[in-house]
């Protein structure tokens, strides 16, 4: 017999995720990842001065704006063959730095430890599904969970003393950077990332090993396909050549390969955008909704694939990448590879904040050329982020985001392979169909944020479909069959 389930929305993720799953005999043999909301922002670039690339970037989500920021910033600056001064590339680092902690302990802490650990009788921690809960509200896990609060915040006030702001930091912009290194900020970083460090040392790290080793058998579950992508991220010399976390490919358990850009497509016979857009590249990409499209057509996300296959972004991916992590793809490697990253990305960030030179030069003259393309590739908290522009006359005449919620919570492609998260949802067991725990579980270990996969929302739940700028028509939001959690 077949159980269907429908979690929607899939809580303590950013944005709207539907997921629908299939049940026999206690496991999931079917899956189907929908991203609810459009995400209209290569319209919203369209024609615009290419200058307000990394304000309006940043806007797609508040959790990775500074990703955002930087690719946008690297897209131009590759357009115009200009590279910045050291201490912008240097306080990029350190802002971007920032923002990878806040986000990694923001997801083990507020999105996916309470799939493991039941909490105190009160908001937020109540309601909830109470299936397999292995922690009880006397467990140290919920004193560190308030905990995480506080370092979260002082991890955006570390990060905002160079960026001037968090989120959504200003200082990003095309030709470097708009805040001066003063000693006094230096100093004022250090202390914050010590206290930091040490939070991440003595409780992060042996709160997900604590997790790790009760729940064990999720070595064994949400594996997927194996199949790993990286863009690598924090560059340590002007042309980014040399990064601390590396670029590269996986297919299957095999060794790193080199990334080829040029082998990335984008899908959408499965997605809500016209057919005749099938599997271009970015560069030359076209995002133009069809909806309702077909039978087949379930999501706003696009199929990006790499060499036409679906490739899983993540800290997972930029770690085993690099050869600094080699022991499988699963639900628990997740959560203990971003747990190692974050230690190394603070670790890195202590040596690269005594390389700023307080009277150094933080910005290289940027003129925005006539016609040009660029491509900036990064790496945001969740995995492989690029920005794809081509300049026209000045203006932004093409612009492509590809997110990694994008690479992750994707449809079905044209093959009709499964996104990741889909695929790694296949053989979950599931105890009680009516609280599957353990397929949250596989979802949350991937940190889908869906804001950034999708966007363009009216409160009033009542959808408005637009075509590249043009009002097309108005009906009730397809929130009918939810059988939430
Ligand atoms: Ni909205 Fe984001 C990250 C990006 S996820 S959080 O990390 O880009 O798709």
């Amino acid at each position: 017999m077949t159980t269907t389930r429908v979690i929607d929305p899939v809580t303590r993720l950013e944005g709207h995720l539907k997921v629908e799953i299939q049940i026999e005999n206690s496991r999931v043999v079917n899956a189907q990842a929908t991203g609810t909301l459009f995400r209209g922002f290569e319209a919203i670039l369209a024609n615009r001065d290419p200058l307000d690339g990394p304000d309006i970037t940043q806007r797609i989500c508040g959790v990775c704006p500074v990703s955002h920021g930087t690719a946008a910033a690297l897209a131009l600056e590759r357009a115009a063959r200009l590279t910045v001064p050291e201490n912008a590339r240097i306080m990029r680092n350190l802002v971007l730095g920032s923002n990878f902690v806040q986000s990694h302990i923001l997801h083990f802490y507020h999105l996916a430890l309470m799939d493991f650990a039941d909490g105190p009788a009160m908001p937020p921690w109540q309601p909830s599904w109470s299936a397999d809960k292995r922690f009880d509200a006397s467990s140290p896990l919920i004193a560190h969970y308030v905990g995480a609060l506080d370092m979260r915040r002082k991890a955006h006030e570390m990060g905002a003393l160079f960026g001037g702001r968090l989120p959504h930091p200003p200082s990003f912009v095309p030709g470097g950077f708009t805040t001066t290194p003063r000693a006094e900020r230096i100093t004022r970083f250090k202390a914050y990332l010590a206290e930091l460090t040490s939070f991440i040392k003595d409780i992060y790290i042996p709160d997900v090993f604590l997790v790790a080793q009760t729940y064990g058998e999720y070595y064994g579950i949400g594996r997927g396909y194996g199949n790993l992508i990286s863009y690598g991220v924090f560059d340590l010399d002007a042309a980014g050549v040399q990064k601390l976390l590396k670029r590269g490919v996986v297919r299957a358990g095999g060794p790193p390969q080199p990334l080829d850009v040029n082998a990335i497509t984008e899908q959408v016979t499965y997605s809500w955008y016209a057919d005749k857009t099938n599997n271009l590249k970015p560069a030359s990409g076209v995002t133009t909704p069809d909806y309702p499209k077909n039978g087949q057509a379930y999501s706003w996300l696009k199929a990006p694939r790499y060499q036409n296959a679906p490739h899983e972004a993540g800290a997972l991916a930029r770690m085993t990448v690099s050869g600094f992590y080699n022991h499988g793809v699963s639900v628990m490697d997740r959560h203990i590879a971003r747990a190692w990253e974050t230690q190394r990305v603070a670790e890195a960030m202590g040596q690269w904040v005594n390389q700023l030179s307080p009277s150094g030069a933080v910005y290289q003259q940027f003129t925005t050329p006539n016609s040009a393309t660029g491509i900036g590739l990064t790496e945001a908290p969740r995995g492989a982020l690029g920005h794809w522009v081509r300049l026209t006359r000045g203006r932004i005449g093409n612009y492509q985001v590809i997110t990694p919620t994008c690479w992750n919570a994707s449809p079905r492609d044209t093959a009709g392979a499964m996104g990741p998260i889909e695929a790694a949802l296949i053989g979950t067991p599931v105890s009680n169909p009516d609280e599957p725990v353990e397929v949250v579980r596989v979802i949350h270990s991937f940190d889908p944020c869906l804001s950034c996969a999708v966007h363009v929302m009216r409160p009033s739940g009542r959808a408005r479909i637009f075509s590249l700028g043009h009002f097309h028509g108005e009906e009730e939001g397809d929130h009918g069959h939810a059988h939430s959690h």
